[in-house]
C-alpha cells in the first residue's frame, strides 16, 4: 500500500513514522509536512534511509500542490496529522489554524475523492478531545458527546471534524476519525505542558502553571495512541469515530509536581528545590477545565489498550529529553525563543502568586 502521512515530522506523526516504517516494508510511506516550527526532520533520522520513507515538503493549505501529490502518488490509504496545535498560540493568532486546519483538511479531502477508481481506499482524520469542550468535576467524553469547542484551535479542528464526516455521507469517502486525548512523549515540542516543564526544572528556570493549576487533563503516552490509530485503520468500522485514551487524569500541579520528582531525581537535587520554581501565572482565557475519556468503544471493538502507565511513560519521556540534548537545543533556538518571551513575559502572575 502506499500511505500518505500528512505531518509525519511533527510530534506525534514522527512517532507513528518511527513506529511503523520498520515494522512495515510491505508499505511505503510518503511523509507531507510543510516543516513549520514544530516539525523537524531530525526526528526521523532513523527511519530517512529506508527504502520504503520519502519526504515531500508541501503545505496542505496548497491546494495546487496537494492535489498535483495526489495526482502523482495515487494513494491508497491517507493518514492526516498534519495541525496547527498549539492553544496558546491560537489565542494569538489563529489565522494558521484556520488556514491548515480548517482549509488544509478541505484541500486533501478534494485530492482524495478525486482519485481514480481503486485508490484512496481510506482517510484517517486524526483529531482532538478538545472539540468536545470541556468536562465538570465528573463525566467522561463519549463518540456521542456534542461538540462544544472553546479555542479558535479546538474550533478548527472541529470545523475539520464535520468536514470529514460530510465527505463520508455525501461523497461516500471511506473516512475514519479518531479523538485522542493529550499526548506526551520524545520528540514533543517544548511549548507543550509536559516538555515545557521538564526543561525548565532542569535548567532551574521558573515553572509557569496557569490558574491554580487545578485543570486536569488525561494523559496519553504518544506510542499508545500511534498504536490506537494503526488499529483502528485495520479494525475499526468505516464512517466512525473512535476516542482514544489512557484513562488517566492528572491535575496540571500534579504532573508539574511529578516532573519535578523525576528531574530532581535525575539532577541528584531534592525535589523541594525544583516545586519552588512553579509561578501561579495568568490563567488562559476559556481555559477548559478538564478533559477525560471513555475509550470503551475502541477497547471493546478494536482490542486496544494502552501499554504505559502515566508514570513508566513520564519516566521515559524525561529519560528521553535528558538523553537528546542535542535536539532540544536545536528546537529551542529562534523562533521558540520569541515565542516564549512573548507568551510569558506578557501573562502577569496570577491570583495564587508564588508558591
Ligand atoms: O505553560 C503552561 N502552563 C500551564 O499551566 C502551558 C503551556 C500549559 N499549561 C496548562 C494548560 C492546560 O490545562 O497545562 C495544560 C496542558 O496544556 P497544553 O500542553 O497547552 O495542552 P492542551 O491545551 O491541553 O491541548 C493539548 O491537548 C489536546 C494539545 O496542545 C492539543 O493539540 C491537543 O489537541
Amino acid at each position: 500500500m502506499d500511505i500518505v502521512v500528512t505531518g509525519g515530522a511533527g510530534f506525534i506523526g514522527s512517532n507513528f513514522l518511527n513506529l511503523l516504517v520498520p515494522r512495515h516494508p510491505e508499505h511505503r510511506f510518503i511523509n507531507v509536512d510543510k516543516l513549520t516550527y514544530a516539525a523537524n526532520v531530525r526526528n526521523l533520522s532513523a527511519i530517512e534511509n529506508r527504502p520504503n520513507y520519502r519526504l515531500e515538503r508541501v503545505d496542505i493549505a496548497d491546494r495546487d500542490a496537494v492535489r498535483a501529490l495526489f495526482e502523482r502518488e495515487k494513494p491508497q490509504i491517507v493518514v492526516h496529522f498534519a495541525a496547527e496545535s498549539h492553544v496558546d498560540r491560537s489565542i494569538v493568532a489563529p489565522d494558521a489554524f484556520i488556514e491548515t486546519n480548517i482549509a488544509g483538511t478541505f484541500n486533501l479531502l478534494e485530492a482524495f475523492r478525486a482519485l481514480p477508481k481503486g485508490y484512496g481506499q481510506l482517510f484517517h482524520h486524526v483529531s482532538t478531545d478538545e472539540v468536545y469542550g470541556s468536562l465538570g468535576a465528573t463525566g467522561l467524553f463519549t463518540e456521542q458527546t456534542a461538540y462544544d469547542p472553546s479555542s479558535p484551535y479546538s474550533a478548527s479542528k472541529a470545523a475539520s471534524d464535520h468536514l470529514v464526516r460530510a465527505y463520508h455521507r455525501t461523497y461516500g469517502l471511506p473516512t475514519k476519525l479518531t479523538n485522542c486525548s493529550n499526548n506526551y512523549g520524545p520528540y514533543q515540542f517544548p511549548e507543550k505542558l509536559i516538555p515545557l516543564m521538564l526543561l525548565n526544572a532542569l535548567e532551574g528556570k521558573p515553572l509557569p502553571v496557569y490558574g491554580q493549576g487545578t485543570n486536569v487533563r488525561d494523559w496519553l503516552y504518544v506510542d499508545d495512541h500511534c498504536e490506537a490509530i494503526w488499529t483502528v485503520m485495520h479494525k475499526g468500522r468505516v464512517g466512525e469515530t473512535y476516542n482514544i485514551g489512557g484513562r488517566s487524569e492528572q491535575k496540571n500541579l500534579d504532573v508539574v509536581h511529578a516532573i519535578c520528582d523525576l528531574v530532581a531525581e535525575a539532577k541528584g537535587v531534592p525535589s523541594g528545590e525544583l516545586r519552588a520554581l512553579i509561578r501561579y501565572v495568568q490563567d488562559r482565557p476559556g481555559h477548559d477545565l478538564r478533559y477525560a475519556i471513555d475509550a470503551s468503544k475502541l477497547m471493546n471493538e478494536c482490542g486496544w489498550a494502552p501499554r504505559e502507565s502515566f508514570e513508566s511513560g513520564l519516566r521515559k519521556t524525561v529519560r528521553w529529553y535528558l538523553d537528546n540534548p542535542g535536539w532540544v537545543a536545536e528546537v529551542r533556538s529562534g523562533e521558540y525563543r520569541e515565542w516564549i518571551e512573548r507568551n510569558y513575559a506578557t501573562r502577569g502572575e496570577g491570583p495564587g502568586g508564588k508558591r
